[in-house]
């Protein structure tokens, strides 16, 4: 039906790609989801959502489905008491699954392990044992910075099963950075590893950990899993897993709690220098994760083979691998290294191998994947794959129809899904099998979700039309707060349109003239690179830290591969020396970054500047920065204190050339 783009085909045609692909009868036949479901949580949301509540087992049933009396502090199936670890385990084992593989882990140097239901039930019960000899229960904060290994799923769901909150920490964060993370919510533990393969070679982990303890006092022990065998140095807090793990009991029994009790915090980038740590808590979110998973991904748990390619470290990787799968009975894969190692088609490879028939991903990889050619994927047999994902920031509709060409043989159905850390699962998606997919576009609020675009009185636009994106309902999963800051979730969410009380989200978006909604990138200080998220402020906060810096100031300046790349401007302290702008200078200043936050927030360009472009109040104008960036004319500068400025900047960089 469609046509492959051929290499010189000119961009514009894919830019105003308006070509529909409607469900295939086949799908659509056996299809989860079904057109009803639209109708009936109009009709009634609140029933809606307590029938999607009952694909859980609870010990206790609600009493009330949602509590909104204290908005925007949302409480759902209030008096319902569940443990979250037990329906994503347990109950699988007691319905006749024990040997049914839950997860087909694949380590980066090529070792695998499959492990069933009546395994991790196992597992997960002797970490619960576990965090219970170190005295971690209910309410108590742990920290989990590791790879993708099995070890960091098992201690996920032993946080949960004894009501501990996790807060896991993306293993590519700096020591700094995770430091921040354990002080604000004063984690007891940490978990961590002796070390990670990244790109085929052993990296160490702890040295991290131990530069962190060392700054942070709430934490008491640091349990140590070890993974590539590299040497570590040793602190009374320490404790091996395989010591004290393995030798614990394998039974453990589960206590329900409430079902507002909280499951984890997990920390984002916002507009200031400090990560927000979001809260989630138990029955809505596991509720609206299973649910989406269910029907966004059509799972069929007895014969699919499930891959989300995010990491735990990310809100993806909480809700799409390890909550709303499991909780569905999944058999997934788990893949510990990155995409081309040891080779471009390791992804395919693993495809064929475990014949993954749902693959989730983000827009960046999918670039990535172009940009090394569709002769790699042409290479294996891919035709098990009849659902594919994309997460993380807007997919280009190049790069949608490339992925449904080489990676979904041109048939298997693309839900596009839109959602935050924030609002813990998925908000807007294509329902596959139900709703005709649009390249570019997330198209619609789910049933039981509300969300629309509005312009900056909160009055929704008209088809056409473009503005804020904002969610007018409360649902399941969302956030219940941020940690330790009530003042900066309202004023964070529920400020910019608090007459209307609607929730905003900091995206753009616009109607077309289906009044389908397309997501057009944040529309604050956030930057998105690589479907990360990370701060201007931050940034720029890591380059002023460093010694040779007066002023910086950070913009996302778009990005063929990563969607956003990131460019600094940095004045220069008098004295700093002559050679603190040369090559080596830049370089120690990149790494700086590096250091203070993680690679992932690394200035893809630094340029060293006079002065820096501000308005007479002292704001710095990034959108004249970004026009510099982007090797754009410059706009408007008349609101600058001083227009010379940016005549200045330019003619700098142009006798840099
Ligand atoms: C799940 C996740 C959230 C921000 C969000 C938006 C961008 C995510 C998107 C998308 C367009 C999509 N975003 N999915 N933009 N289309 N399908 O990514 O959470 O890391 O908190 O990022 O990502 O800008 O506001 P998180």
């Amino acid at each position: 039906m469609t046509q492959s783009p051929g290499q010189g085909q000119a961009l514009d045609n894919l830019l105003t790609e308006s070509r529909t692909f409607p469900p295939s009868a086949e799908f659509a036949a056996q299809a989860n989801a079904r057109p009803e479901l639209y109708e009936e949580a109009k009709a009634d949301r609140e029933a809606f959502w307590a029938k999607q509540a009952e694909r859980l087992h609870w010990e206790t049933k609600w009493d009330q489905v949602l509590d909104w009396s204290n908005a925007p502090f949302a409480k759902w199936f209030v008096g319902g008491k569940l443990n979250v670890a037990y329906n994503c385990v347990d109950r699988h084992v007691e319905s006749g699954h024990g040997d049914q593989v839950a997860i087909h882990w694949e380590g980066e140097p090529g070792d695998s392990r499959a492990i069933t239901y009546a395994e991790l039930q196992r597992e997960v019960s002797k970490a619960a044992n576990a965090l219970a000899s170190l005295g971690i229960g209910a309410e108590d904060r742990v920290a989990i910075y590791m790879p993708m290994i099995p070890e960091a799923i098992f201690a996920m769901l032993a946080c949960a099963r004894v009501g501990a909150l996790h807060n896991v920490v993306f293993g590519g964060f700096s020591a700094e950075a995770l430091r921040t993370r354990i002080q604000d919510s004063a984690c007891r533990l940490v978990i961590t590893t002796d070390g990670q393969y990244r790109r085929g070679t052993p990296a160490p982990l702890k040295p991290a950990v131990d530069e962190a303890v060392a700054g942070a006092p709430s934490v008491e022990k640091v349990l140590v899993v070890k993974r590539t065998d590299t040497e570590v140095a040793w602190t009374d807090k320490d404790v091996w897993w395989h010591e004290l793990v393995d030798s614990q009991p394998d039974q453990h029994t589960p206590e329900a709690f409430d079902s507002e009790h909280p499951l984890f915090i997990l920390y984002t980038s916002g507009t200031t220098g400090k990560p927000k740590g979001i809260l989630h808590t138990s029955g809505g979110y596991l509720t609206q994760t299973s649910y989406t998973h269910h029907n966004v991904f059509d799972l069929k748990p007895d014969t699919d083979v499930y891959w989300c390619t995010a990491d735990i470290g990310w809100v993806t990787g909480h809700s799409y691998i390890v909550y709303g799968p499991l909780s569905n009975r999944v058999t997934q894969v788990v893949y510990e290294g990155t995409p081309n190692t040891p080779h471009e088609g390791r992804h395919w490879e693993i495809v064929q191998k475990y014949g993954v028939s749902i693959y989730y991903t983000a827009p960046t990889l999918i670039r990535t994947f172009m940009k090394w050619g569709a002769d790699i994927p042409a290479k294996y047999d891919l035709s098990s794959l009849r659902v594919l994902g994309s997460v993380g920031e807007p997919i280009n509709p190049e790069a949608w129809i490339w992925y449904r060409e080489n990676v979904g043989g041109g048939k298997a159905p693309i839900v596009d899904t839109w959602w935050q850390t924030e609002t813990g699962a998925i908000m807007i998606s294509p329902l596959p099998g139900v709703v005709s997919t649009k390249p570019g576009s997330a198209q619609r609020p789910l049933p039981g979700i509300g969300a629309k675009v509005v312009n900056d009185e909160g009055v929704e636009v008209e088809h056409g039309g473009g503005g804020y994106l904002v969610l007018d309902e409360p649902w399941p999963s969302m956030l219940r707060g941020i940690w330790g800051d009530e003042e900066r979730y309202r004023d964070t969410y529920w400020s910019r349109f608090g007459e209307q009380g609607f929730y905003f989200a900091g995206d753009g978006a616009k109607y077309d003239d289906d009044g389908d909604i397309w997501l057009l990138g944040r529309v604050d200080d956030v930057m998105n690179v690589s479907g990360h998220r990370i701060s201007t402020t931050e940034v720029e906060s890591a380059l002023v830290s460093h010694p040779t810096v007066a002023e910086a100031a950070v913009v996302g300046a778009s990005d063929a591969t990563t969607g956003q790349g990131i460019v600094a401007f940095v004045i220069l302290r008098g004295g700093a020396g002559d050679d603190a702008g040369g090559a080596e200078a830049i370089k120690a200043l990149r790494d700086h970054v590096a250091k203070e936050i993680g690679p992932i927030a690394k200035p893809r360009q630094i340029m060293v500047v006079p002065e820096l472009p501000k308005t007479r109040s002292g704001k710095i104008m990034r959108r004249l920065l970004r026009d510099v960036a982007e090797n754009r004319a410059v706009g408007d500068v008349t609101t600058l204190a001083d227009s010379s400025v940016m005549d200045l900047i330019s003619a700098g960089l142009q006798s840099d050339k």
